[in-house]
């Protein structure tokens, strides 16, 4: 790795300040090129004012600047940075000098790539920087810090170990067997081991959701029939007019997803289209997205109009998700309107867990458009809805302990305790060392992916390709 990268490392557009990072073996030379009077004894680390020329010898700012050895550094590499003043022009033109003097420009996520790579961070820690920079909501923001402060990679390397052990204590049963003594496995101690951290990545498993959530935020989905105020209450969660609102059923036809923050918690609200039998070819696919989107929900809020009250098929619908893993809100909308619900409807909705109450639009008893300004609708209900929202978001992101965070953590956890419990039978079974050693390597290997340990050039371009310049 002897090429010295370079990159402005703060957005594009003006700004207070601009930086332009360097980071190589050839940091220091670039440094003395663009700041010919930079003294050779100022400090490792320290802030130095300077005034910063092109390869012409041209004035292009006076800023700061500052020298960091390695491998005390980001990327573990010499790294320079000029400070700038945040103007695009004299980032361009900082850059440029850097590249005349030597650098090459940085891919995205090349630094932390870099830091990767020279051990300054695992891998989950560079995932975590990437999350670090992309989070939108307190919980996504806590559970990056987290994942950078290393507590997932260290639990990782916590079961590692353990593994490590149970191996060590299989390898040696095998190399006795090699010299023909009769030999015994040490049965018991290999299995406690294995059954800690069986249970360990059980555990991860359950609560990969959690950690999803946290990071991506919880995918709300807007259910319901046709016209029932799916799209007016999808409006009034994010409080302006994104999704097209009309008397007229089967207006909303493919989905609409915006975010929301609720309580710290990033909700991904996605209006559909109302499920109801159709013949318009347009309309009946937005109707399957809207069944594959229910299936992929975090929790559900079906929307039903009062004065419809309800049919058949919503019923059967809601049964089914009440009985299901989603949490689901009942919405009963349209509280303006003639109650037209029967005593098995009420019964019904009675028996639901959460039920809300509101009025979204129009005014009682009427329903024209007189050619008046549009009077600004009375909404009723929806304070309580967002509270019970930002009550059942909380319940589905906070878990105990460590989390994973990506459906990559989630592959490996999952390949890695399926190995293991290969090698737990065998282990029960008394069957061949070989055999037992062979799956608590594979075991190994997965956990070593999770932290970079063992990794692919593809592993690697995937994740860094996430990251933007600079970073
Ligand atoms: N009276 C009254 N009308 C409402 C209320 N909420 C929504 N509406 C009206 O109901 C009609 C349908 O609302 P939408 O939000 O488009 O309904 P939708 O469920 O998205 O409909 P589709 O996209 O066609 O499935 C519109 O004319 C809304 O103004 C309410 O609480 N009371
Ligand atoms: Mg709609």
């Amino acid at each position: 790795m002897s090429k010295t990268i370079a990159a402005i490392a703060t957005p594009s557009g003006r700004g207070g300040v601009g930086i332009v990072r360097v980071s190589g073996p050839a940091s220091g030379d670039i440094l003395r090129t663009l700041i010919p009077d930079w003294p050779d004894d100022h400090e490792s680390h320290n802030l130095r004012l300077s005034q910063i020329h092109d390869t012409d010898g041209e004035l292009i700012d006076e800023s700061l600047a500052v020298m960091m050895e390695g491998p005390k550094t980001y990327t573990g590499e010499d790294v320079v940075e000029f400070q700038c003043h945040g103007g695009p022009i004299i980032l361009r033109r900082v850059l440029d000098a850097t590249l005349e003097a030597g650098a090459t420009t940085a891919e995205p996520g090349e630094f932390t790539r870099r830091a990767f790579l020279n051990g300054r961070l695992d891998l989950t820690q560079a995932e975590a920087v990437a999350d670090l920079v992309n989070a939108t909501s307190e919980s996504a923001h806590k559970m990056a810090l987290e994942h950078l402060q290393g507590r997932l990679g260290e639990s990782i390397e916590a079961e590692r170990e353990r593994v490590a052990e149970a191996l060590t204590l299989v390898e040696a049963a095998i190399d006795f067997a090699h010299e023909e003594h009769v030999y015994q496995i040490e049965r018991d101690e290999i299995l406690e081991r294995l059954n800690t951290t069986i249970d360990e990545l059980q555990r991860l498993e359950d609560q990969f959701d959690r950690g999803r959530r946290q990071r991506e935020g919880v995918r709300v989905v807007i259910l319901g029939p046709t016209n029932a105020g799916k799209s007016t209450l999808f409006n009034a969660l994010y409080g302006s007019d994104r999704a097209i609102v009309t008397p007229v059923a089967g207006t909303t036809r493919d989905f609409l997803e915006e975010e929301l923050h609720l309580e710290g918690v990033a909700l991904r609200v996605m209006d559909t289209a109302g499920l109801r039998e159709t013949t318009d070819e347009v309309e009946s696919i937005g109707i399957e997205r809207s069944r594959e989107l229910k299936d992929k929900a975090d929790l559900a809020l079906w929307v039903i109009d009062r004065s419809e009250g309800l049919s058949e098929e919503a019923r059967e619908e809601l049964a089914e998700l009440e009985s299901s893993d989603t949490p689901t809100i009942a919405v009963v909308n349209k509280m303006d309107l003639e109650d037209n619900f029967t005593d098995e409807d009420r019964e019904f909705l009675d028996s639901l867990t959460h039920v809300n109450r509101t009025r979204l639009a129009g005014a009682a008893g009427d329903n024209s458009d007189d050619g008046d300004s549009i009077e600004a609708a009375d909404i009723e209900g929806l304070e309580e809805l967002t509270d019970t929202l930002a009550e059942i978001a909380e319940r589905l992101t906070d878990g105990e302990g460590v989390l994973l965070s990506r459906a990559r953590h989630l592959e490996s956890v999952r390949s890695a305790r399926e190995h293991l419990e290969q090698a737990r039978r065998a282990v029960r079974q008394e069957m061949d060392h070989e055999f037992i050693a062979l799956d608590l390597r594979d075991g190994l290997d997965d956990l070593g992916e999770i932290v970079g340990e063992v990794s692919t050039d593809d592993i690697l371009g995937r994740i860094f390709s996430e990251f933007c310049v600079g970073k």
